[in-house]
């Protein structure tokens, strides 16, 4: 065979110094290195730098070493899991939970904690193991249940499952990029609620990441927007292994990191030998922790699996080690007696972890007497602190919510939104958030407001730079901070679909984020497809506990950002319109609550028609029912399927009632409507450049069109009968109980 054709087949005939059956990845490192080409190429190499022998009778590296084989104990038990980095990360994180980090096993809550993230999620054995051994409510019954159904300790970390957990993390470059959005929520509300002589915040936020969340694009976007606002607090061990599923990293990525975050602003300390070198692993740390106006990158050069034989290779990434090679880590470790068992934690090591809770429990002791000296010097500030503790909303707070009449000049949604955006951030301090770069479209500079910038912490407006997905990932860790930070964030509906992977990180972990989406339809005009949105809908109503709410006028505004700031556990992505919407006389903040109503109600006599819109389309909803006088229709408005879902059958059957025709109207894709419509009149291709009102045309967006599609409807089913969508076997599958 060619030999082209043979690479090009993933198959490389033996050749010399070359064996057969070695993958791809490793013949063509080999084959670089015979071309002289070693540039930026390093295998590990253990023999390469002097190495310090660790004394592993001494309690310190008992701990270490226990550590390894807890997390790979963990792996076996499951069958299944990661234990090559949470080994080779274990010295890492025993500084840190023994050393360095401030917390109370007792309660993971405390807000002066330091937040920690295991940015590369896959290696959770280890964090679990951390968790039991430091006094976490986290027994060793639950490590024993790794991965398994209904166990607090998931295949990857789960915020709602785990005590100690703060963000969920696996999916690469989420953690690193929630870890700046914890270290931007920790600097502002240290600049709130802070006073001469009251550091009652002062925490950290400590991150371990490994090559592939520096290979995201995610993280890139994230630590760029931390070197500039000097997140000084924001300490991020990069483990760097050099290994990673394929093989080594060499196969895709040869750059330096070191310099990549040099020129985005951070500090960087380089630990050569992260296996062995716990002092200077500490200077390493303690330089960080000092450095308190850049965020500090530790790099920390690590052997994979360290202690098995297959250590400093992918094979030791992603599968158990086997009883046999786990068996002999321990006794190498001089872990004799428990090398045949799992889980027989020394009771030394025991001992020497159990001291985490009592200096936990101390520390919080002496921060609470900071906190009631606070309360005497500051009492409103001190209760203010309390409820944004709590979660509690201001009290009040719907009042600021404005409310208008069809009197009241047709406005966009989007210029609404910046309305209601304007008295809810007055009401509500625990709003912040801004813009990926679009802030004169999105609206969302609220009146007054502050940038949040390294030399004004206190600011709640976040210039996100054009960087929808960390944008996201940074209102998560915002969120996960403290439940008083109601975090938002905006762009074009269309350029969500960027951010897509850490909203969906908001909805599984339960950050009541709010994402404001304007630009929402071909109705954005002469930008053109790339700008237009179709699939972006029924991509983020799929999506499990996310509301998307479309609302038709102002008062439909004012009521999303009502339902989304009460939807504390659920995030909420809320699509403005460009274009002018009409007041509607029907329209009311309470009425998006029930996700779908009447909106224009049928004129007397037997219902024959139902018309069901969204957002811009229900104006031309009720302008063709207006227009067909000889036909009793009356007009849905549906800002949130999702929510129209949850209601009463009674309800449901008013608003969509048995044996009417309906024909949705919504300027994106027609997919999803058979559930609620019989037909639709919606998008079934890309937009188009031109100006929104010829595009309208165009798509079918017309009075006319509306109204010939309707009469269409009607002709069809006047020989059949009509299906009721609603009686469905599966109707009330996956509702909250009590549908
Ligand atoms: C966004 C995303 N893409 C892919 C994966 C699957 N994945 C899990 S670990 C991993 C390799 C990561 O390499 P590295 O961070 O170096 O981990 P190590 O092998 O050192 O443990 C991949 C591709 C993932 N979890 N998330
Ligand atoms: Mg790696």
């Amino acid at each position: 065979m060619d030999r082209v054709l043979q690479f090009n087949f993933g198959y490389l005939p033996p050749k010399a110094g070359l064996t057969s059956g070695e993958p791809l990845s490793s013949l063509t490192s080999k084959r670089r290195q015979q071309q002289g080409r070693t540039d930026g190429f390093s295998f590990i190499n253990l023999n390469k730098r002097p190495r310090a022998t660790p004394d592993n009778s001494t309690v310190e590296w008992r701990c270490i070493n226990y550590v390894r084989v807890l997390a790979a104990d963990m792996v076996q038990q499951a069958n299944s899991g990661h234990p090559g980095a949470a080994m080779g990360c274990a010295p890492i994180a025993h500084l840190l939970w023994q050393k360095v980090m401030a917390y109370n096993p007792a309660d993971p809550k405390w807000p002066n904690r330091d937040r920690f993230v295991l940015s590369n999620g896959h290696a959770c054995a280890l964090q679990y193991a951390m968790l039991h051994l430091s006094g976490y409510d986290l027994s060793l019954e639950d490590l024993k249940k790794f991965r398994q159904i209904g166990s607090r300790t998931p295949g990857h970390p789960e915020p709602q499952l785990t005590p100690g957990v703060e963000v969920a993390t696996g999916p690469l470059g989420q953690g690193l990029s929630n870890g700046v959005g914890l270290a931007l929520a920790g600097a502002h509300m240290a600049a709130t609620f802070n006073r001469e002589g009251f550091k009652l915040l002062d925490n950290y936020v400590y991150v371990i990441c490994g090559d592939g969340c520096m290979q995201e694009g995610i993280t890139s976007e994230a630590c760029s927007l931390a070197g500039h606002l000097g997140l000084g607090r924001l300490i991020v061990f990069y483990d760097d292994n050099k290994i990673q599923i394929d093989g080594s990293t060499d196969l895709a990525f040869t750059e330096d990191v070191m310099k990549r975050y040099e020129a985005y602003g951070w500090h960087t300390i380089h630990v050569e030998d992260g296996d062995t070198d716990l002092p200077a692993l500490a200077a390493a740390i303690d330089a960080a922790r000092r450095e308190t106006s850049r965020p500090s990158l530790i790099k920390v050069t690590t052997t994979i699996g360290y202690g098995s034989s297959k250590q400093g290779t992918a094979g030791v990434h992603g599968a158990p080690l086997g009883h046999a090679d786990l068996s002999a880590v321990k006794k190498s470790y001089g872990f004799i007696e428990e090398a045949e068992t799992l889980f027989a934690v020394p009771s030394d090591v025991a001992a020497s972890y159990a001291a985490c809770k009592v200096a936990g429990a101390a520390r919080q002791a002496a921060w609470c007497d900071l906190f009631d000296r606070y309360r005497e010097a500051h009492p409103e500030l001190a209760k203010e602190f309390c409820r944004r503790q709590s979660g509690e909303l201001p009290e009040g707070w719907r009042d600021a919510l404005p409310r208008w009449t069809p009197d009241d000049k047709a406005l966009a949604t989007r210029q609404s939104s910046q309305i209601v955006l304007n008295k809810l951030c007055e009401a509500v301090p625990d709003l912040m958030g801004g813009s990926a770069d679009l802030t004169p479209s999105n609206l969302t500079k609220f009146r007054g407001a502050l940038d949040f910038q390294a030399s004004t912490p206190e600011g709640r407006y976040v210039r996100f730079g054009v960087r929808e997905h960390a944008m996201a990932a940074i209102c998560n860790g915002l969120a996960a901070y403290a439940p008083g930070i109601i975090p938002f964030c905006a762009t074009f509906l269309n350029f969500f679909g960027y951010a897509a992977g850490a909203m969906r990180v908001s909805a599984l972990s339960e950050h009541g984020v709010l994402y404001i989406a304007t630009h929402d339809s071909i109705g954005l005009g002469e930008d053109g497809p790339t700008h237009q949105p179709v699939e972006a809908l029924i991509h983020f109503r799929a999506m499990p506990n996310l509301l998307t709410l479309r609302p038709a006028d102002a008062n439909e505004v004012s009521g999303s950002y009502m339902v989304a700031i009460e939807q504390r556990t659920t995030p909420c992505l809320i699509a403005l319109s460009r274009q002018g919407c009409p007041n509607l006389a029907g329209s009311s903040l309470d009425a998006v609550r029930l996700g779908g109503y009447v909106v224009r109600p049928a004129p007397a006599g037997k219902l024959q028609l139902v018309l069901v819109g969204t957002g811009s389309e229900v104006s031309l909803a009720i302008a063709a029912a207006d227009a067909m006088t000889d036909v009793v229709a009356h007009v849905v408005s549906m800002p949130c399927t999702e929510l129209f879902d949850r209601q009463s059958a009674e309800h449901k059957a008013v608003v969509l009632p048995a044996g009417v025709p309906v024909l949705a109207v919504e300027a994106l894709a027609v997919d999803g409507w058979c559930k609620y419509a019989h037909s639709v009149v919606g998008m079934r291709s890309f937009g188009a450049s031109a100006p929104g009102k010829d595009l309208a045309k165009q798509f079918g967006f017309t009075t006319e069109n509306v109204v010939a599609k309707a009469r269409e409807l009607l002709a069809f089913y006047n020989a059949r009968p009509v299906p009721n969508l609603l009686e469905r076997a599966d109707a009330n599958e996956g509702l909250p109980s009590g549908h």
